[in-house]
């Protein structure tokens, strides 16, 4: 398998905001971190809030994949040769269920300013019948639409932050994606979901990827982890990397950078816990 994104790649990825899907693991790998999750999920449930936002510092499979070079030489191809990772989310449908994803754009509500991208993977087939991400080509080129909060108890987003205008739904594409492809997207671009409507989950793992010259304006304190080069910036304190599953060194850290990540998401709104 080619490491690189192909020269038409990346002429998507800057001119549309995202990538085609590309094979980041065979299927049979994902079908292992798939085991790996649902272990997971047998000890402590269904995983919410803190156990799946920044769950690299949380799960070794996480913190592993991270690193992985089938996502990150890629992730150079768009970024440039020194990477933080500054988050990892889990994007978990049940079967046949209600939650959904409202149209929304990243920048806006992170406070990371700089590049950033998302590697989106998919532990399980993304389709159309399954929720798969919709995506409005050219709009990471639009700074800052407006946004509203609906708090609706089916949206998977923390506020259940919206794009005020209509969006032209003709116009947005379906991202589907095979199970142990990754799709890669960039910061601003406007995305959304449909529920689940097949009898499988719809396992996704975000991981957002940042240069080392963005910086954070929405709190005085942000961590990252340093995956490839160096960071000659320090704009962001580095993480310490779990030795096994929920290692209390870095379960500790977590806590921290979680509630700082909570402060940041619902800046505004008054809240300050999860609701998702
Ligand atoms: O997985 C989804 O449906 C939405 C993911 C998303 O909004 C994101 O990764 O920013």
């Amino acid at each position: 398998m080619s490491m690189s994104l192909s020269h038409d790649a990346i002429q998507q990825f800057r001119k549309y905001g995202f990538t085609p899907a590309t094979p980041v693991m065979t299927a049979k790998e994902a079908g292992e971190y798939r085991i790996q999750l649902q272990a997971i999920e047998a000890v402590v449930g269904t995983l919410k809030g803190g156990y799946r936002l920044k769950c690299h510092m949380l799960y070794k499979w996480v913190s592993e994949l991270i690193h992985s070079p089938m996502i990150v030489d890629r992730v150079e191809d768009l970024l440039g040769p020194n990477i933080l990772c500054w988050g990892t989310d889990l994007w978990i449908k049940e079967p046949n269920s209600s939650q959904f994803v409202s149209w929304h754009q990243d920048n806006r509500y992170w406070g990371v300013e700089g590049k950033l991208l998302t590697a989106w993977i998919a532990l399980s087939t993304a389709t159309v019948e399954s929720g798969c991400m919709r995506m409005l080509p050219g709009s990471h080129l639009k700074a800052g639409m407006e946004h509203q909060d609906t708090f609706h108890e089916d949206n998977m987003l923390t506020r259940g932050q919206t794009i005020s205008n209509q969006i032209d739904e003709n116009r947005a594409v379906n991202i589907e994606v095979g199970t142990g492809e990754a799709v890669f997207f960039d910061y601003g671009i406007a995305h959304a979901s449909h529920p689940n409507r097949s009898n499988d989950r719809r396992i996704g793992l975000a991981i957002r990827y940042i240069v080392p010259s963005a910086r954070q304006v929405k709190s005085d304190w942000d961590s990252a982890t340093l995956i490839r080069g160096e960071d000659k910036f320090g704009n962001f304190v580095h993480e310490p990397k779990p030795k096994i599953d929920f290692d209390p060194v870095t379960v500790e850290f977590h806590k921290k950078t979680n509630k700082n990540y909570m402060k940041i998401l619902y800046s505004g709104t008054g809240l300050t816990e999860h609701r998702t």
